[in-house]
């Protein structure tokens, strides 16, 4: 398995909206590994193609509870079949975004159609964080970030201290 470098905002190739995959192959098994070890490894409970410069449309996540059994799941050309009338409002973050978080309202509940790593037709119900990450995970297929549901004024302000934090770090030689 391999480490992949996680792509930053603004970079363009996180606005691109992803293919979708036509067959699963040990290539697309082999990037799904590979997303999962990286999500572990940057401490996310979810990442998407984009955001490591693919740009299919395939997901990981896991949002299992810190005293939880790893849960993890591998989605491959997600759809939401489904989605409840309730909006929820809950701060967000994102690995493309480091340390910047905002509240951001979604439906509650979803209900997402999925091929898993074999080429099985899935479908899963989600509610809770799985409903949150999967939404805010297919919003990055579409070359959305989680900024794009905000303000304007908010999003320069985040955008803003991106790039302060970002000068910051390469100044300091991190
Ligand atoms: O896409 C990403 O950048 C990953 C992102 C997904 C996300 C899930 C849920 C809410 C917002 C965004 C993250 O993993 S954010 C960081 C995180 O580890 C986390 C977020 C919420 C609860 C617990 C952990
Ligand atoms: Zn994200």
């Amino acid at each position: 398995m391999a480490l992949l470098t996680i792509l930053e905002a603004p970079d363009p190739r996180l606005k691109v909206k992803a293919e979708p995959v036509e067959t699963v192959t040990d290539e697309i098994r082999t990037l799904l590994d590979d997303m999962l070890e990286t999500m572990y490894e940057a401490h996310g409970v979810g990442l998407a193609a984009p955001q490591v410069a693919v740009a299919k449309r395939v997901l990981v996540m896991d949002c299992a509870g810190k005293d939880e059994d790893p849960q993890p799941i591998k989605l491959v050309n997600p759809e939401v079949i489904w989605e409840s009338d309730e909006e929820i409002c809950q701060e967000e973050g994102c690995l493309s975004l480091p340390e910047q978080y905002s509240d951001v309202t979604r439906p509650e509940r979803v209900k997402v159609r999925f091929l898993d790593e074999t080429g099985t037709e899935r479908v899963v119900e989600a509610d809770g964080l799985l409903a949150r990450c999967v939404q805010h995970e297919m919003d990055h297929l579409e070359g959305v970030l989680f900024v794009d549901h905000i303000s304007a004024l908010k999003r320069k302000m985040i955008l803003r201290r991106l790039q302060k934090a970002k000068k910051f770090k390469k100044a300091s030689g991190e």
